[in-house]
């Protein structure tokens, strides 16, 4: 059995020697790429020891020649395993050159250079460089990049690295060549190269400070009339960050490669950035709102990385939410500020609640800086990333705007250049503001969703509301005590009629505005409020001012209330939400009793109140009238049971399309719109109420219903209302979705994005026969498990979004993915990973789940040649 290292952050040592300088030579082929790497190196001034050995990266290469300052070494003068090369007598400076050897066609990992539809590209981070040259691969080794590429013209007419391209011609035999340089130091995980037949569209962009800068994005040919949407939002990215941040792009050339094959959403390398298409592809017939929307966060994200992420990079991979929770942030803002905040607000919000706090929850729980992993492809997670962001989006709240971007200067001004530290960056935002974040800093350190309970009393008498809050957090492996946190709680007290009251806290001279960031920093602080003429009803934790659970002792009618009148647009949406999560769990307990179920409450009228309101956004009562999912239902039980989760959430919807059956259609009728596609916020807002208002018409078994989702999804004028007609046709008992969705996929078999849909669709069906046909699907001739976009399609869609069949009480779900989980592994083991983690909260289910779940997991673990990065999450999921 895979016996894992772990690697600690306490063992962090500055690297022994630099590399000054890099020149790579690519003789490039699918099967054969012969790389020659010549790499100028010294010993390390900061680092005192001399005479240490070399230690360079190094992992499945071939390697076919080594020299030192012209001299081939000889067998006895290196030392090499399956990780590492070690030159043990090395001279203070010298030039190494390392020949080395790649069959990109058989790189099923997708992780160094590989091949996707014909084409060859690369994936560095974090430790894929060394999968093409033995290297220090590490990203505290700066270093400038010199790449030359040479391949056969027909093949790959097009051959692209970092940087700058200096020379480009013809060589004989019909071969060609390129050479790129790229004058900015970088760590060799943001290299890249691709080379293949690709279409560019092209345009360009001008600085603030005037400087024009060539845009291209790559794909095949037949995308290119996909394009226009990524590149509008790569443009609004620029000037957003020159606006925002003062920060501008200083390359000349900005390049976006679009591969089918690939393990993330993109990579933000050096001036070419490499994308998974679904990330950059659009056309209103092809792509949904959502998928419009994503791309502009990930293109945005990838842009706001050349500064953080690129100019200033991580010290060690420890750092990893330097720059992707910082990144995060700075996306969330751009998209936000291009549509509907508090829109954008609850999107994250219900991302983080449903899968981070779950795993906060887990076995695989971390902080947002580890302190050890063994896997370091593991921890590209949702708590590096999200909750990485939420905790730079509590400093923005404690700091201010101002003195967040004084901060963000003082960063840059500092480490420029620089691979640096979460502390380094912490410092930068404590010195520019001149504030301690001394306890704030356990937001990194310390794994786990925090929880406060909130007591209130009001005191007619002396007119004063105390709120006290009481903070706890449940132990993670590894962390059995917590200290307290530092939280900040923004908050609002509201009078009978909705309106804030004005906030004057005990000690204060006299009320200082309408609402407040509370800091709570001790395990139990009361905030007393004087001057309150009547009873307020508080609003707390406005905008989700941070990452917790928050329990106050509301009434159905209070949160009632809020819903209708909080003025913070994400307490009111929240407010509902709570609401209706209380009244799913009174159900899942009618249906585990037995007993007949209730009804829908409260929650009826508040949300007719909701879609009645001139005054609110379509896109809000979108989101309102969204259920909590099974998921995040689930979340909240100590012992999950998927069956009678199910069966609530649907009995709730019908009760509820049944009581506001002639509302939901006058307001989808309302929303109608059979003009042109656009992609305003506004529009965007009217499509997913209209189609809100449908799936919520369609349970009510009328004819009538069903026709006008068949007829959407068969003449639907563009891909957001095709595909929402469509899946509710494929969650209906009913035949009549069979031969939409079979005419849906005849008519786009030959576009990969929408074929994934399409799986996706049938993965995610809650209709009986659901299970068996994934297993028909994963024999059908588009099914491909090479494409991680198509298994997440499939595989992934049906283990992570489909509780009810994936955790079908047979067991059949858990041995399907445990048995593709094992035939992935042995070829592309960040992918088996990700899949498997769907196993992760098998200790929350009944005794027979449990057992199902965990013979899978240990067949999983005993594969002889189970990866690192599965035998790490299934180690850690078994307790061992
Ligand atoms: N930095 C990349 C992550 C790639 C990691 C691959 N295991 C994507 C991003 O966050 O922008
Ligand atoms: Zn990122």
């Amino acid at each position: 059995m895979n016996r894992n290292k772990t690697i600690h952050l306490e063992d962090y040592c500055p690297p022994a020697y630099l590399v000054e300088r890099v020149n790579l030579h690519f003789d490039l082929d699918e099967a054969a790429t012969r790389v020659k790497a010549t790499l100028e190196l010294r010993r390390n001034p900061a680092t005192a020891a001399p005479r240490q050995p070399l230690v360079l990266d190094g992992n499945q290469l071939h390697l076919l020649s080594l020299h030192m300052d012209g001299r081939e070494l000889s067998g006895e003068e290196y030392y090499r395993d399956e990780e590492r090369l070690v030159v043990s007598e090395v001279p203070e400076r010298f030039v190494l050159e390392v020949e080395t050897l790649l069959n990109p066609k058989d790189n099923g990992a997708l992780e160094g250079l590989y091949l996707s539809s014909g084409n060859l590209c690369t994936q560095c981070e974090p430790e894929g460089f060394r999968r093409i040259t033995y290297f220090p691969d590490r990203p505290d080794v700066m270093t400038v990049y010199r790449t030359t590429l040479v391949a056969d013209r027909e093949r790959f007419p097009v051959l692209l690295a970092n940087g700058n391209r200096v020379a480009h011609g013809e060589l004989e035999g019909g071969r060609h060549f390129a050479e790129w340089d790229d004058p900015f130091p970088k760590p060799s995980y943001l290299f890249a190269l691709v080379a293949g037949k690709l279409a560019c569209l092209e345009d360009t962009f001008t600085t603030r400070s005037e400087r024009p800068i060539t845009l291209q994005i790559y794909v095949e040919a037949h995308n290119l009339d996909k394009c226009a949407h990524a590149m509008h939002a790569l443009k609004n990215a620029m000037r957003w960050d020159e606006e925002r941040f003062g920060l501008e792009c200083d390359l000349d050339q900005y390049m976006i490669v679009a591969v089918d094959d690939f393990n993330m959403g993109a990579m933000e390398n050096k001036g070419l950035n490499i994308f998974n298409s679904k990330y950059v592809l659009a056309r209103p017939d092809t792509a949904t709102d959502l998928d419009y929307q994503n791309i502009e966060g990930v293109i945005g994200h990838e842009y706001f990385h050349n500064w953080t992420g690129n100019r200033v990079t991580c010290r060690d991979w420890f750092q990893l939410s330097l720059k992707e929770g910082l990144t995060v942030f700075r996306d969330q803002e751009f998209s936000a500020d291009q549509s509907a905040r508090a829109i954008k607000r609850i999107a994250d919000v219900r991302l983080l609640r449903t899968a981070q706090f779950a795993e906060d929850a887990g076995p695989m729980a971390h902080p947002v800086r580890p302190s050890c992993y063994e896997e370091i492809n593991n921890f590209y997670t949702l708590t590096i990333y999200n909750k990485g962001a939420e905790v730079i989006r509590m400093m923005h709240t404690l700091l201010g705007e101002k003195g967040f971007r004084r901060g963000m200067d003082l960063y840059f001004a500092r480490h420029d250049g620089q691979a640096v530290t979460t502390d380094d960056f912490v410092r930068a935002m404590e010195d520019a503001a001149g504030v301690d974040l001394g306890q704030f800093r356990r937001w990194y350190t310390q794994a786990g969703t925090p929880e406060i309970q909130v007591e209130r009393r009001y005191d007619a008498a002396s007119q004063t509301y105390s709120l006290t809050l009481r903070q706890s957090c449940p132990p993670t492996p590894g962390q059995g005590e917590k200290q307290p946190f530092h939280i900040p709680v923004s908050m609002a007290l509201l009078d009978p009629q909705g309106q804030r009251l004005p906030l004057q806290l005990r000690g204060e001279a006299q009320p200082d505005g309408h609402s407040h960031v509370l800091s709570l920093t001790e395990t139990q602080q009361t905030f007393e409020f004087v001057g309150v003429p009547q009873e307020p009803l508080p609003s707390l934790l406005r905008g989700f001012s941070a990452p917790v659970k928050l329990v106050c002792d509301l009434s159905d009618a209070e949160l009632a209330f809020l819903a209708g009148h909080d003025d913070d647009a994400f307490n009111r949406w929240d407010s509902g939400q709570q609401l209706a999560l209380r009244v799913l769990l009174r159900l899942v307990g009618d249906f585990q009793q037995g007993r007949a179920p209730g009804d829908a409450g409260a929650l009826a009228h508040a949300l007719a109140n909701t879609l009645n309101d001139p005054h609110l956004e379509p896109a809000f009562k979108a989101q309102a009238l969204l259920l909590p999912s099974e998921i995040y239902v689930a979340e909240q039980m100590e012992r999950i049971d998927p069956s009678a989760i199910h069966q609530a959430r649907k009995h709730l919807q019908k009760a509820l399309a049944r009581e506001l059956r002639l509302l939901l259609l006058t307001v989808w009728q309302e929303n109608v719109d059979t003009g042109p596609y656009g992609f305003e916020p506004q529009a965007v807002g009217r499509r997913s109420l209209k189609n809100a208002c449908l799936s919520y018409l369609a349970l009510l078994d009328e004819p009538v219903c069903v026709e006008l989702c068949a007829n959407q999804a068969e003449r639907g004028g563009n891909m957001t209302d095709v595909l929402a007609a469509l899946s509710i046709l494929a969650q209906h008992e009913g035949t009549e979705g069979a031969a939409p969705l079979a005419r849906f996929y005849e008519k786009w078999q030959q576009d990969p994005l929408v074929v994934d849909k399409w799986f996706t669709l049938q993965a995610t069906s809650g209709r009986a026969d659901a299970g068996a046909r994934v297993r028909e699907l994963l024999d059908h001739p588009a099914f491909n498990l090479r494409n991680p976009n198509r298994v997440r399609s499939l595989l992934g869609a049906f283990s992570t979004a489909n509780p009810y069949h994936f955790h079908a009480a047979s067991g059949d779900g858990y041995a399907l993915l445990g048995d593709y989980v094992r035939r992935i592994d042995a070829f592309n083991p960040q992918l088996a990973a990700r899949l498997v983690a769907a196993f992760n909260h098998w200790r929350r289910y009944d005794e027979s789940r449990q057992r199902l779940m965990r013979a899978q997991l240990e067949e999983i673990l005993e594969r002889p040649d189970v990866s690192r990065d599965v035998a790490e999450v299934v180690g850690k999921s078994l307790g061992r």
